[in-house]
């Protein structure tokens, strides 16, 4: 059994999510590493205490340089806000760390393309957190299309609806609402929860070659929670765009924080030549089926409950039939990893796979400040 170091910066909700699945992924699925809980950095020294001794890390650093500079730290986890990713994944690189890096990888393509020399120059393991991939309907619904099931593919149409920032007084900026400061996020809801999106489809349907889109900031001023200021909203709250992919279906796609009565409702639905199919993040365990094959009598949507043992990931569960939840496509990225770690094949998605789905996103962002189609 071979230790693999973790350092986790940042201690967020994300934190917890990697946490657990570092914990977990060796225990259902056999590998040759065992993620040892190592050190956790933040920069307020108690918070950081108190999250490591919940958590079971060894130690605690405030400084993320000083964590770079250990030697029994061999993975650097980013789970900061965005705008420090570069930064600490281009340092942590020239220290010879193993990274992964929440998602989305970058505060744009100028950016990531900065990252992805970083981590290629130092031949570094590196992956980024694009977990709904690991949801198993998902990744039986990649089988379903690789298989050719589908057929030709005509339609793509993926939503991530949520209504968390409707009320104006919702503050911009600070520990629980970076995600609304465009310093500290890039973007908005495009960076955020169309960036899932777009990387899922560009997994299931391939490249994306052009967009056209529409983006809106409907609160125009929040207090700064740093500041105590109004100052100006610079995310876009909402963001809607069509596309065509380079296998020449349709692509479109919505995410918005003010879908009054979602909370998380990541979907998407396929249509292909001889079979469609679809998910639904609220039911991430049942894939809908319809396939024009069956006899016309019985011909319907399939509601596949993905909990058996031959379906993916799920041998490593309970028994069949019960299902698993959020936190296990956490824990089936960190078996991946460790998989390809044994292996030595490279980890899906990588930083250059996100950056193919940061690139779409910034076509995405300036489409909707000029109006025009823009190629990926
Ligand atoms: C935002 O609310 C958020 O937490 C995203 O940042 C996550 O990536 C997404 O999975 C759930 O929603």
């Amino acid at each position: 059994m071979k230790d693999l170091n973790i350092g986790m910066i940042g201690y967020g909700f994300m934190g917890k999510a990697h946490t657990n699945a570092y914990c977990q992924a060796p225990r259902f699925f056999s590998s040759e590493y065992r993620p040892v809980l190592k050190a956790l950095c933040a920069r307020n020294a108690e918070k950081a205490k108190s999250f490591a001794d919940n958590w079971g890390y060894e130690s605690i650093e405030t400084d993320w340089r000083e964590l770079l500079k250990r030697d029994d730290i061999h993975a650097i986890d980013i789970c900061t806000p965005n705008n420090l990713h570069k930064e600490i994944a281009v340092e942590a690189a020239k220290a010879g760390k193993m990274i992964l890096c929440e998602k989305p990888l970058a505060m744009d393509v100028a950016e990531g393309e900065v990252m992805c020399q970083a981590v290629e120059q130092a031949g570094v393991a590196n992956m980024v957190w694009y977990n709904y991939r690991r949801a198993p309907a998902v990744t039986l619904a990649k089988q379903l299309i690789d298989e050719g099931r589908l057929g030709r593919i005509f339609h793509y149409r993926a939503f991530f609806l949520q209504d968390w920032t409707i009320n104006e007084d919702v503050p911009q900026g600070g520990a629980a609402t970076w995600r609304l400061d465009a310093e500290a996020a890039g973007s908005g809801v495009t960076g955020d929860l169309l960036a899932h999106c777009i990387d899922t489809a560009i997994w299931l349907n391939g490249p994306i070659r052009d967009v056209t889109a529409m983006t809106e900031t409907f609160v125009k001023e929040r207090m700064h929670a740093e500041t105590g200021k109004k100052e100006p909203v610079n995310i876009d709250d909402a963001c809607a765009f069509l596309c065509h992919f380079e296998n020449g279906s349709l692509g479109l796609f919505e995410s918005t924080r003010y879908a009054r009565g979602h909370k998380a409702l990541d979907t998407f639905e396929i249509n292909g030549e001889h079979a469609s199919i679809a998910w639904d993040l609220h039911d991430l365990h049942r894939l809908q089926y319809f396939d024009y094959n069956d006899d016309s009598i019985v011909r319907g949507w399939r509601n596949v409950h993905v909990s058996d043992g031959d379906q993916p990931y799920m041998g490593n569960w309970w028994v069949p039939g019960l299902q698993i939840g959020y936190e296990h496509t956490f824990i089936h990225q960190v078996a991946d990893f460790l998989k390809s770690l044994e292996t030595g094949e490279p980890m899906h998605p990588s930083f250059r796979d996100a950056l193919e789905t940061q690139r779409v996103c910034d076509a995405v962002l300036k489409s909707g400040k000029n109006r025009n189609w823009e190629n990926v």
